[in-house]
């Protein structure tokens, strides 16, 4: 039985505000707290922001204040049914996008429910997340963001994550690889006398922000560590898509002039997949890219914002072959989860996916594991926000022996 809910604004890991909410049961108290994106997709569900003075416009006081005196009213005295309160909340809220209430207040509360649900029933988070929704629980293989360029760096990079997909035996073992990759790279970047050892400055996700002016150069960094590790590619390409063209390193190259530039880069570096190689509108484009690219991985995020809808309308026009899964895209724990069901009717890669702007909560291995996800990226094996995700999951892999 619930028997109170409270949010408040704490700081998320880029310094601005974010709700943490509290719910409190007869089994104890249970806190999640909400990320927030940098390079966020047009569809996304609305996260609310004050717009006021204090903390310049980014204070979530409203979202706050929704969940302390719009939906602890609706749920304070009921059971702890996680289904019947997104439910609730979603029918509260009563638009497309969440923007009356908050994705932001909705899915902490969310968060919060499945939390203390999962401790009723006696099972870890991961597995009540996969036997109430029916789907096999698997440890998924991490993506780790060693080089950070487009708005989470902001330097000479437009791409805006270069990510190292390690292919050892078990999750502790890509993360043992990932981090000896990490100290390497660093010390190959201070090689290279021209950049400075600003170099090695550290961007949103944790990845090097070297003086690196190209995509090209990045890979060559990374395949100085090692050019036999598989590779995935954030392009972000909404943030750098102007009118018709697409300004790429300073230069501007149409569509078709991009996807042979994509060519040119898979001949460089193992890489298995790009995430939102163009707009986040243009479905049949990036159908055109995914015969064009043949095996290679093509997700999406922007285009397709965990929403159902757009799954559907991608899966119409053979968009994509995989899924950028990130909760608070659509702002509860089970619309995600039914769009991680829908992934899976697909055949599509499922890719569970961290904020730029994160906080400790490691809510997002449990989903992961829960959903049967193929990967997670929490960004680099380094920073507290980032590896409170990697580490949780590192005791799921040596607990799924014994639960
Ligand atoms: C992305 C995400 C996470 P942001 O584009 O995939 O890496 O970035 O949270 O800034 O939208
Ligand atoms: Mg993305």
């Amino acid at each position: 039985m619930i028997k109170g809910l409270k949010a408040r604004e704490v700081l998320d890991s880029r310094g601005n505000p974010t709700v943490e909410v509290s719910l409190l049961t007869d089994k104890g108290e249970f806190t999640a707290s909400v990320p927030s994106g940098a390079s966020t997709g047009k569809h996304e569900a609305k996260e609310l922001r004050d717009g006021s003075e204090r903390y310049i416009g980014k204070g979530v006081l409203r979202a706050v204040e929704n969940v302390n005196k719009k939906i602890a009213p609706l749920i304070v005295g009921k059971e702890v049914d996680p289904h019947e309160i997104d439910k609730i909340m979603i029918d509260a809220d009563g638009t497309e996008d969440k923007s009356n209430l908050g994705a932001n207040a909705i899915l902490g509360v969310s968060m919060c429910a499945f939390r203390a649900e999962a401790i009723r029933e006696r099972v870890p988070l991961f597995r009540y997340l996969s036997l109430q929704f029916d789907i096999k629980e698997s440890i998924p293989i991490p993506c780790f963001n060693v080089i950070n360029g487009g708005a989470h760096g902001r330097g000479g990079v437009s791409f805006q994550e270069f990510m190292i997909v390690p292919q050892e035996e078990s999750f502790t073992e890509n993360l043992r690889y990932a981090t000896e990759f990490y100290h390497r790279l660093k010390d190959k970047i201070l090689d290279v006398v021209e950049y400075g050892a600003n170099s090695v400055n550290i961007g949103d996700e944790g990845g090097f922000v070297p003086e690196a002016q190209s995509a090209e150069d990045v890979l060559s960094l990374i395949t100085s560590v090692d050019n036999k590790c598989s590779l995935i590619i954030d392009v972000a390409a909404s943030e750098f898509f102007q009118e018709d063209s697409y300004i790429v390193d300073r230069k501007s190259l149409n569509k078709e002039e991009l996807i042979a530039f994509y060519k040119k880069l898979i001949k460089l570096a193992p890489i298995m997949g790009f995430e939102d190689p163009l707009e986040e509108d243009d479905f049949v484009g990036w159908s055109k890219l995914k015969s064009e690219l043949g095996d290679l991985l093509v997700i999406g995020d922007d285009l397709l914002t965990t929403n159902v809808k757009r799954m559907e309308k991608a899966k119409e026009n053979d968009s994509c072959s995989g899924v950028i899964l990130k909760m608070n895209q659509i702002g509860s724990v089970s619309e995600a989860i039914r769009a991680a069901k829908k992934a899976k009717d697909f055949g599509w890669k499922i890719v569970a996916s961290h904020r730029s702007g994160e906080t400790n909560d490691d809510f997002l291995a449990d989903f992961a594991v829960g959903i049967g996800a193929d990967y997670i990226k929490s960004g680099a094996p380094a920073r507290g926000e980032r590896v409170a995700k990697y580490n949780r999951l590192l005791k799921i892999e040596e607990a799924m022996y014994e639960y």
